[in-house]
C-alpha cells in the first residue's frame, strides 16, 4: 500500500507543479460574467489510465467518489474564489490526500478540472468557460486532447471539406459548432490525408452541449478512443449534480424548466438547492436563459398545509390567453413563503434585493438564514410547523420590460406582469 501510495504521491506532485489555466478557445467575443454573481460550475475529470479510483474534496468536503479512468463528473454548483480542491485515492479519507491544489474558480464560468497523461508523467488541465446559455441551431462541443498515446492531429468528417479543428496537441481544448448530426469523426495528422483513427458515430443535436476527449485506451487493439459526454440539453439546461449533505443535514434539489417560452428572451433553465443543516438554511438558486441585466423576483413557493405544490403548465392557463400568469401559477404552485432575496426572514415580496441576471443572462443567488428565526417567521405568518421543502418549490419570475404582455395578465400588488411573470420552475427533491 505504501508503494502505491508513495506512486500517486509522486504523478500527483507533479500535477500540482503543472496546474496551469488552458482556457478553450472563445467562440466569438462574450461578455465576462461578474456583476453580482458569487456561484461557479465545477466538474472533475480522471484521464489517468494507469491511476487508481480517486475521490474529490472541496475545503475538506467529500463532493464526489469513485472517480475511475475514464470519467467526467456532472457539474457542481460551488462557491466562486479560491477552493482547495484535494484528491484522494478512494475510501482513505481526506488526510490521505495525494493532490492538493488550490485554484481560483471565477463566478459565472463554469470550470472543468481534470487529470491527463499517465502516472510517470501527469498534467493537470483546467478549462474555465462563461456559464450561458447555448443558443444556436449547433452543436456546441468542447474537444480536449487527453491521449498521450496519440499525436498532434486535426479533426474531419467524411464530406466536410475543412478540418473542425487543426494542431491540437496533447493538454490543448477548443470550443466547436458543428451543425447537428451523425458524425464519424477522424483524426489526422496536420496536413495529412490519411487519418489514424476513426471514432464511432456520434449523434450530435442541435442547441445540444458535449464534451468529447480523445483517451488512451489501455489493453484494447485500438490504443486511443473518442469518449463523449452530455454535457447540457436545452429542456433542461447544463447537466448537473448535488453536492452532499452535510453532517446530519438535508439537502433538497430542484432542476429548473422554462415556462412562458413564448414570451421569454429564451427558454430558461437552471438548478436550485435548499440546504438545512442544524442551526441553518441555505437556498441557493442558478438560472441560466433569463433576461440579462435586470433584477428577477424568485421565491420558494409552497401550501401551508401539507398538499404538495407543482409547477404550473399551459392546462393552468384558465384565461386561455396561452401565458401562466403569476396568479395562474400560484393556484397550484401555493403562496409565495419565502421570497429569495438579500432578507428573506423579513418574509417580504416586495425589495429591490431579487438577484441580477448579468450580461450572459445568468443569475445566480445564495443566501444562508439562521434555521429557528426562518422557521419562527413562517410558524408566525402562515402557521407552518417543521417546514418540508419537499412539498415545496422554486420558481423565478420576469421578463424583460419591454415584452409586449396582452392586458389579461394577471400580476402581483404593485409589480409590473412583466416583473412576476413565470419563467423558471423546479419542485424540490430531497436528494440521497
Ligand atoms: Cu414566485
Amino acid at each position: 500500500m505504501l508503494r502505491r501510495l508513495l506512486g500517486i504521491v509522486g504523478i500527483f506532485s507533479i500535477l500540482t507543479l503543472c496546474f496551469t489555466a488552458l482556457p478553450a478557445a472563445p467562440l466569438a467575443a462574450q461578455a465576462d460574467a461578474g456583476d453580482d454573481a458569487e456561484l461557479a460550475l465545477l466538474r472533475v475529470m480522471h484521464a489517468i489510465p494507469d491511476a487508481p479510483e480517486v475521490d474529490i474534496y472541496l475545503d475538506g468536503r467529500l463532493i464526489l467518489q469513485d472517480l475511475a479512468y475514464f470519467s467526467i463528473s456532472r457539474y457542481l454548483v460551488v462557491p466562486a474564489g479560491e477552493q482547495r480542491i484535494q484528491v484522494v485515492p478512494a475510501g482513505l479519507g481526506v488526510a490521505a490526500a495525494v493532490i492538493d491544489l488550490t485554484p481560483e474558480l471565477f463566478a459565472g464560468s463554469s470550470h472543468t478540472i481534470g487529470a491527463i497523461g499517465n502516472r510517470a508523467n501527469a498534467e493537470a488541465l483546467a478549462i474555465k468557460r462563461p456559464i450561458r446559455q447555448f443558443l444556436s441551431d449547433n452543436a456546441h462541443v468542447l474537444l480536449v486532447h487527453a491521449a498521450t498515446e496519440a499525436p498532434t492531429f486535426d479533426i474531419t468528417a467524411p464530406g466536410y471539406d475543412q478540418p473542425f479543428a487543426e494542431d491540437l496537441a496533447f493538454g490543448d481544448s477548443v470550443e466547436l459548432l458543428v451543425p447537428p448530426g451523425v458524425y464519424r469523426f477522424e483524426l489526422v495528422p496536420p496536413g495529412a490525408d490519411t487519418p489514424f483513427y476513426t471514432a464511432e458515430a456520434v449523434r450530435l443535436e442541435g442547441g445540444w452541449g458535449y464534451t468529447l476527449v480523445v483517451t488512451d485506451y489501455p489493453g484494447q487493439a485500438q490504443s486511443i478512443h473518442v469518449q463523449s459526454r452530455v454535457d447540457y440539453v436545452p429542456e433542461s439546461g447544463y447537466v448537473m449534480t448535488t453536492l452532499p449533505a452535510p453532517q446530519g443535514g438535508r439537502i433538497y434539489a430542484a432542476s429548473l424548466a422554462p415556462l412562458n417560452q413564448s414570451v421569454n428572451i429564451q427558454p430558461a433553465t437552471g438548478y436550485a438547492t435548499v440546504t438545512e443543516s442544524a442551526d441553518a438554511v441555505t437556498f441557493t438558486t442558478f438560472a441560466t436563459g433569463v433576461a440579462p441585466e435586470m433584477m428577477h423576483v424568485q421565491h420558494y413557493h409552497g401550501f401551508t398545509d401539507e398538499h404538495a405544490a407543482r409547477c404550473p403548465t399551459l392546462d393552468d392557463d384558465l384565461n386561455g390567453d396561452n401565458i401562466i400568469d403569476f396568479s395562474e401559477a400560484l393556484a397550484v404552485a401555493g403562496q409565495v413563503l419565502v421570497p429569495l432575496h438579500a432578507d428573506p426572514l423579513t418574509l417580504e415580496h416586495e425589495r429591490a434585493s431579487y438577484p441580477a441576471a448579468n450580461s450572459n443572462g445568468f443569475l445566480d443567488y445564495q443566501v444562508t438564514v439562521d434555521r429557528d428565526e426562518l422557521e419562527a417567521a413562517l410558524e408566525r405568518n402562515y402557521d407552518i410547523e417543521n417546514p418540508d421543502y419537499a412539498t415545496g418549490l422554486v420558481m423565478i419570475h420576469g421578463v424583460s420590460p419591454e415584452t409586449p404582455l396582452p392586458d389579461t395578465v394577471q400580476s402581483s400588488a404593485d409589480m409590473s406582469a412583466q416583473m412576476t411573470l413565470p419563467v423558471a420552475c423546479g419542485t424540490y427533491q430531497r436528494a440521497p
